[in-house]
């Protein structure tokens, strides 16, 4: 096999088609002749008993065919994926603004908009609530409340010379993918139907467009070419925008097309789950961590959703990167009346961190020192026991940290910063370190496995299909450079094809950052396969014998390392002519990975993935705003295929996270009604918000072999170090008044600030 570790690595595959607009999206597919538009009516009470809901003059309009109610699904009204809890349209209450209630099928855009206006809805209200905590205490779960456990807390807290204990907020998240949500639907021979869909679990779409149309998953074809975006917003949700587009076409046997326009999507979907949080942390006399203890009241929406699963990995992070004794965890999922929350790079896990950063920078704070030599002494090392069992492996806590210490030593940051605010009246700086660690797998063990089709073609061109979504991750790249690698073909004779439910089937989303994982050994096992059978055919055509070395590189053909003068095409053509098959069926399931729900122990994830940020600070202490001069990174990349790739997942993850800490601010009021519902209500970070700094230093580390050429799953573990910069800035305002009362309540918006130095 050729070199693994690319340098300089191959640009991204899509790069050029996406700068040049050609790239295709769902609403990019040219529809066929009688495609139907579907426009949804959604709920605009929160909670409540629909009385009235009236279609007839709507269905008189102009353009329309048919308006679809619950009543009109052939199947089961259910969209709910870990719990039967959702139905696809509401049918005699409502849970959540936003609630799909009827569907409009009709020629045009505009004409089921028209005919939106006419239907006549009546909902009696009934009390909402919004409040994790109330939903608590009213006893409204999504599902059962977990506990993880190491030691004995209780007992450990007995011991402890400091004890702090507090509550955190998190804010929630919208995805904001560019590509909204969509799916366009035809309907097929034998009562069957093919979706384009913009999702990230085309085997999810699949399932719950069967349940809905009540037949077979044989009979649901879903086609993904690529999506605008994803970040977990597309993992479980975009399932009820198939099963729309499907019903339609379905029922009325006319292609249809459902693209929510981008206020309709913020409004209808999910988000990140907000968190509140309560901590407890013990220190002994010299600030090592001898108890934690944290209560996450989760704040689901009306559905499961992925909520439970959500709420696990929560459990598993509760401690990030530190090596304590005493761990006790517990975790509930609220029932309120917002639309079902959902997966959001990181799935749970940041929401689990920041509330032991808080904790210990509650300590730090009350000790008089700097978090970070707290953060320091407690990192965890090999052969630490996390408190869900599973033994560190390749721990690279201390490393990253000791790495970073090198080109940002604490004392010259600190001594800088101090400098700054002695100097600097109205300005202040602060700065905060962030280490992370992240599990690789998906903690729903069974979802662990891939597969992937490969077909070289007798021409010598190779198609590749994988169960791996590309939404502008790069995973089609890496699957390219997994496939030549094996194949010894350069990267331009080989295709990734659409991912495709009918070429690759019972999928797991894309998701977890473990899609190259999975879906690149599902191929690499394909590959060689092929191989194998090429290389039998290499020693024949020279009579080599059994133990002879076949090599392919670059397209040619070597045996016992000289070159033989047969080249890839002409090796495929005697393939062809000798009726090798060229085609195989490669399948992965990640070893030694096991978890038992009941006892919460077990080895869930593969590996895990650290690193260390630095973010430094300026707040303007007159008006609350403020800049990220910096943040500087040592990650774990293990070792990279494709350092532009996994480049660009770090600086996109850490803008990400710095977004969801300081300013993107979601707001509903208390009927549940979404008040930051648009771009100029809703801000993201933009380019004039990522960090002046940005330094990423690949922290080079041997890889684990359960990774994908030992080139560590990149995907989400970055967003984590975003949680730095709300620390740095709460440094900074501590700085100027350190009499604030600022709460550890995320987003860190100017208007927090500016409260925060003058409160
Ligand atoms: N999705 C999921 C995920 O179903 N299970 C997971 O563990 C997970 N982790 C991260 C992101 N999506
Ligand atoms: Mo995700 S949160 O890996 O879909």
């Amino acid at each position: 096999m050729t070199s693994k570790q690319i340098n300089p690595p191959p640009a991204n595959t899509d790069a050029a088609a996406h700068v040049t607009g050609k790239s295709v999206y769902v609403d990019d597919i040219p529809v066929m002749e009688g495609a139907l538009w579907v426009k949804v009516l959604d709920a605009r009470v929160a909670h409540g008993v629909i009385k009235r809901l009236d279609i007839r003059a709507a269905e008189q309009m102009e353009g329309v065919v048919k308006i679809f109610t619950y009543c009109d699904i052939p199947g089961e009204n259910q969209v709910g994926g870990i719990i039967p809890d959702e139905p696809l349209l509401a049918d005699h209450e409502v849970h959540f603004q936003g609630q799909p209630i009827a569907l409009i099928a009709a020629e045009t855009e505009d004409q089921a908009a028209a005919a939106l206006e006419k239907i006549i809805l009546e909902i009696e209200p009934l009390p909402v609530i919004t409040d994790p905590r109330e939903a608590f205490r009213q006893g409204k779960l999504l599902s059962p409340s977990r506990t993880f456990s190491k030691g004995n807390t209780a007992e450990a807290f007995s011991r402890c010379a400091h004890i702090f204990e507090g509550k955190t907020e998190t804010g929630g998240q919208e995805h904001l993918y560019l590509e909204t949500q969509g799916a366009y639907a035809i309907a097929t021979e034998h009562n069957s139907v093919r979706i384009y869909s913009s999702t990230q679990g085309p085997t999810a779409v699949q399932r719950t467009v069967a349940r809905v149309l009540g037949v077979g998953m044989n009979q649901v074809e879903v086609d993904v070419t690529r999506l605008g975006g994803g970040f977990g917003g597309k993992e479980d949700q975009a399932s009820t925008w198939g099963a729309f587009a499907a019903l339609v076409a379905h029922v009325l046997k006319r292609p249809a097309k459902c693209i929510p326009h981008r206020m309709e999507d913020m409004r209808m979907t999910g988000k990140r789950n907000p968190y509140s949080s309560d901590f407890k942390i013990g220190l002994d006399a010299d600030c090592r961590i001898i108890a934690y203890e944290a209560t996450f009241y989760q704040n689901g929406g009306a559905a499961a959703d992925l909520s439970p699963a959500i709420l696990e990995r929560t459990l598993f992070h509760a401690a990030n990167s530190y090596a304590i004794p005493h761990v006790h965890v517990t975790a509930h999922s609220c029932k309120t009346n917002l639309p079902p929350n959902t997966a959001f790079r990181g799935f749970g896990g940041p929401q689990g961190k920041f509330v032991i950063e808080a904790a210990i920078d509650c300590a730090a704070k009350n000790l008089g020192v700097h978090a970070a030599l707290i953060q320091r002494k407690n990192l965890l090392d090999d052969g630490y026991e996390f408190h869900y069992g599973q033994i560190a492996v390749g721990a690279e806590a201390k490393n990253s940290w000791n790495t970073l210490e090198q080109k940002q030593p604490f004392a010259a940051v600190m001594a800088d910063v101090e400098a700054f605010n002695t100097t600097h009246a109205w300005q202040k700086k602060g700065a905060a370190w962030m280490p992370i660690c992240f599990g690789i797998s998906f903690t729903n063990t069974m979802m662990n496995h891939a597969r992937a089709l490969v077909h070289v073609y007798s021409d010598g061109s190779v198609g590749v299909s994988t169960g791996a979504v590309e939404m502008g991750q790069g995973v089609n790249m890496k699957m390219i450079q997994v496939a030549a690698a094996c194949l010894g073909v350069s990267w331009d004779r080989i295709k990734l094809e659409t991912t495709n439910t009918t070429r690759v089937a019972n999928t797991s989303p894309s998701a977890a950052s473990a899609t190259a994982d999975l879906n690149g050994k599902a191929l690499t096992d394909a590959c060689n396969q092929i191989r194998a059978r090429l290389d039998a055919l290499v020693k024949s055509l020279f009579g080599a014998d059994e133990k002879a070395a076949v090599t392919l590189r670059d397209n040619r053909v070597y045996l016992n390392g000289q070159d033989t003068d047969l080249n890839w095409n002409q090796l495929i053509q005697q393939a062809f002519i000798q009726r090798v098959n060229l085609s195989a069926k490669g399948h992965y399931a990640t070893p030694q990975i096991h978890f038992d729900k009941s006892t919460g122990k077990g080895h869930p994830f593969a590996y895990h993935v650290y690193g260390t940020a630095l973010t430094v600070c300026t707040v303007d202490c007159l008006r609350g705003i403020y800049t990220i001069d910096l943040v500087d990174v040592v990650h774990d990349f293990g070792t990279s295929i494709n350092r532009h790739i996994d480049l660009g997942q770090c600086e996109g993850g850490i803008v990400q996270g710095i977004g969801w800490m300081t300013m993107e601010e979601v707001v509903y009021n208390a009927e549940g009604r979404l008040l930051s519902n648009a771009l100029s209500t809703y801000k993201i970070p933009d380019i004039y918000s990522v960090p002046a700094v940005l330094d990423i230093q690949f922290l080079d580390t041997e890889g684990s072999d359960l990774a994908i050429f030992k080139s560590k799953a990149v995907g989400e573990p970055p967003l984590m170090y975003g949680i730095g910069a709300f620390f740095a800035l709460r440094n900074a305002v501590l700085a100027f008044n350190p009499a604030s009362n600022i709460a550890y309540s995320a987003p860190m918006t100017p208007e927090k600030v500016l409260m925060g130095l003058h409160g």
